[in-house]
């Protein structure tokens, strides 16, 4: 390009074609954001129509670049543009039906609805945090898979980033580790527009973003006001061939822009402009039709030239890919089957089996066993922890780290920014890789957002959260969980898993990697229990959710008495189903490592495990007792933690807080006993 802006007068009215849709969407479903849109149209013009490589006809072409809107809520601005470049989005159903039941145009772009939203974005300082895990895939897909002459993995993230996106503490955790590995081709524009919700962003964002950034690694530039299309991709081009570092491309831009009334005013940010502004700014662009979602046959035209470009790239790279074949046999069918998210045939064939012995192990020790034989079968597995790894033991043996431009390693370092490790595992899902990222199972709290936004996704994520309960001891109240299992498990599609010992920990990696369509979290312990006979322990434990360990004297007869656990908790029960047998009550013992998955089950599965006949059940768990009591039934007791832990050794923990088998079968005599008299609780009625 010259320095002279060449933008024609058909790029211009592209442009304009934006903002009209995207007003005239959040018109017609009067809810939206119009004003964000109006003013980054150049920039997503740019990008889709000049820049980015990608195929409209063929989203899903594994090299395109990436494009993350990071904040979601100027949704139409991404919705628009994918119709005018020719995507398979339609104006009647998609556009037009902008926010509505059922439409694919969700207020937030959602992962999955329309072809070419790559990520879910919505709560702010998620996308661009996923694009650094997005970024980072391709250099580790690279650095794995290229070879001399053969740059077959070679593609950029492209993010848009507003205020608020920037003002979270997700986007500088993972922006700064973004800098420390020298991400070259993540390149995200920054709409510094000075406006958010409550007004004027001086109340509350004064620091120097440029700077903040560069001090973070980055490379910065800011175009200020001028955002002419060449001049943006004269940027765009500067940040491109910036190699070791990411970009960050700094707009000062006018929310709203073009429109009379509404141009830099906070209310354009969330409200419809209202029929009569709308009106204004048409006549004001000298738009040439008041019709709602008109669009002009030229602008469509020169637009969709995006789809001609695309089939080029993308057979260009289908030759590539032929000569690659060739000159790489091994690796090409490796990296086709990494693409498809086809698991090696047969990886599993051998799960680990652990015998019963005398000693005691941890769940989290188990799980760097169960990793080493996982990582040996599943070459994509990858990841890493928040600084804990030699607590989390989830380093993967003679394999690496990742390093500023070195990415070969499979072992992640994300340092002490347990949120960006959430997004950035789900970027790393998101882009072919299987991901997990580990911490203490308390500081899951803090990865909450983006668990959710992988729930949401249906990504199968894996999060791996070891020190799971008052069990690991003298670190006290602060590092001890206690509502995080009720919360984990009150969310949607997530999985949470909780196993019993050894055997039950190498099924529950087995089921999180074989999880297409759901994030799991594995909830380890950092104290050691024994190890069950494997025989005790069913292939389906954990996609059954629960199954009897231990059946009572009594078998295959009812028991009197059901003992329901999970994870170091069951280990307690059954001394007390001893106790309690040895005095003749008949008693069944319950493993349940994935509550969500039990109760998936058929009725029929479920009143095998817990016949409803038995109504003595007594529940325990180190945890909050919240979502036992369906188990446990209306006289049933649900035995766990009523408050935060104390800082003591982890045995006088349990005695402190009435976790104890003598406790458990305590309960379960009193519950045998009120079942068998029926007496009913006060103010409940039997279920
Ligand atoms: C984590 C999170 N907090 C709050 C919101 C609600 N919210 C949506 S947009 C917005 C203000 C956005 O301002 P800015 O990022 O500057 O975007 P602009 O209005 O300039 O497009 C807020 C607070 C959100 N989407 N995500
Ligand atoms: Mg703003």
């Amino acid at each position: 390009m010259t320095a002279t802006d060449a933008a024609t007068a058909l790029d211009r009215l592209c442009v304009d074609t934006i903002r009209t849709l995207s007003m005239d969407g959040v018109q017609k479903a009067n809810s939206g954001h119009p004003g964000t849109p109006m003013a980054l149209a150049p920039v997503a013009y740019v990008l889709y129509a000049r820049v980015m490589r990608h195929s409209p006809r063929h989203p899903a072409w594994p090299d395109r670049d990436r494009f993350v809107l990071s904040c979601g809520h100027a949704s139409m601005l991404l919705y628009s543009t994918l119709y005018l470049a020719g995507y398979d989005v339609s104006l009647e159903n998609d556009l037009e039906q902008f926010r509505q039941l059922g439409s694919m145009a969700a207020g937030h772009p959602e992962y999955g609805d329309l072809p070419g939203i790559e990520v879910t974005t919505g709560p702010l300082g998620q996308g661009i945090s996923h694009a650094v895990g997005m970024a980072l895939a391709e250099r580790m897909l690279a650095a794995r898979f290229n070879r001399p002459g053969h740059e077959i993995v070679d593609h950029r993230t492209f993010v848009i980033a507003s205020d608020g996106d920037l003002e979270e503490g997700i986007s500088g955790e993972a922006s700064s580790l973004a800098g420390h590995l020298g991400l070259g081709r993540l390149i995200s524009f920054y709409d510094q527009n000075h406006i958010s919700i409550e007004g004027d962003t001086k109340i509350a964002f004064t620091e120097d973003v440029g700077k903040r950034y560069q001090a973070y690694g980055w490379h910065v530039q800011d175009l200020e006001e001028d955002i002419g299309l060449d001049n943006v991709q004269r940027a765009l081009e500067t940040a491109i061939a910036v190699q070791d570092k990411p970009s960050l491309i700094i707009v000062r831009t006018h929310i709203a822009q073009g429109s009379p009334n509404k141009h830099d005013t906070a209310g354009a940010h969330g409200s419809p402009l209202g029929e009569e502004e709308v009106r204004l700014t048409k006549e004001n662009m000298g738009w040439p039709s008041l019709e709602p979602f008109f669009v002009p046959e030229e602008a469509l035209q020169h637009f969709r030239r995006c789809v001609e470009r695309g089939e080029a790239l993308e057979a260009q790279w289908r030759e590539r890919l032929d000569a690659y074949s060739e000159a790489h046999p091994e690796l090409a069918p490796e990296l086709e089957r990494i693409i498809a998210g086809r698991l090696p045939d047969g990886w599993d064939r051998e799960v680990p089996r652990f015998h019963a012995t005398g000693s005691m192990t941890a769940t989290r020790k188990s799980s760097e066993t169960v990793l080493q034989w996982a990582a040996a079968n599943v070459p994509e597995l990858v990841g890493g922890s928040a600084d804990l790894a030699p607590s989390t033991l989830t380093l993967i043996a003679d394999a690496g780290s990742v390093e500023a431009g070195s990415y070969e390693g499979r072992n992640l370092h994300f340092g002490i920014r347990e949120h960006a490790m959430g997004a950035i595992v789900n970027g790393l899902t998101l882009h072919y890789l299987r991901a997990y990222g580990s911490t203490f199972f308390t500081f899951s709290d803090y990865m909450r957002g983006s668990i959710r936004l992988a729930a949401l996704m249906h990504l199968p994520s894996i999060l791996v959260f070891t020190h799971d309960s008052i069990g690991l001891g003298e670190d006290g109240p602060t590092h001890q969980p206690i509502e995080q299992l009720a919360g984990l498990r009150a969310m949607p599609v997530l999985r949470v898993v909780r196993p019993a010992g050894a055997n039950e920990t190498a099924l529950a990696w087995q089921y999180a990697i074989n999880s297409t369509d759901h994030p799991t979290a594995l909830v380890l312990s950092r104290q050691g229990i024994p190890t069950w006979d494997p025989a005790a322990v069913p292939a389906d434990a954990v996609d059954r959710g629960a199954y009897v360990l231990r059946d009572s004297f009594r078998e295959p007869d009812p028991p009197d008495l059901i003992l329901l656990a999970s994870g170091t908790e069951v280990h307690i029960c059954a001394r007390a189903a001893d106790a309690l047998e040895a005095e003749g009550v008949a008693t069944r013992l319950v493993s349940m490592p994935c509550m969500e998955n039990f109760a998936a089950q058929d009725p029929e599965y479920r009143d095998r495990v817990i016949p409803p006949q038995v109504r003595a059940r007594v529940s325990l768990e180190a945890a909050a007792t919240f979502g036992w009591h369906q188990w446990v039934g209306a006289l049933g007791e649900a035995i766990g933690m009523e408050g935060f832990g104390a800082s003591a050794p982890a045995g006088a923990l349990y005695k402190h807080f009435g976790l104890t088998p003598e406790r458990v079968a305590d309960a379960g005599r009193t519950v045998v006993e009120r079942a068998r008299s029926r007496a009913i609780p006060p103010g409940q009625s039997v279920t």
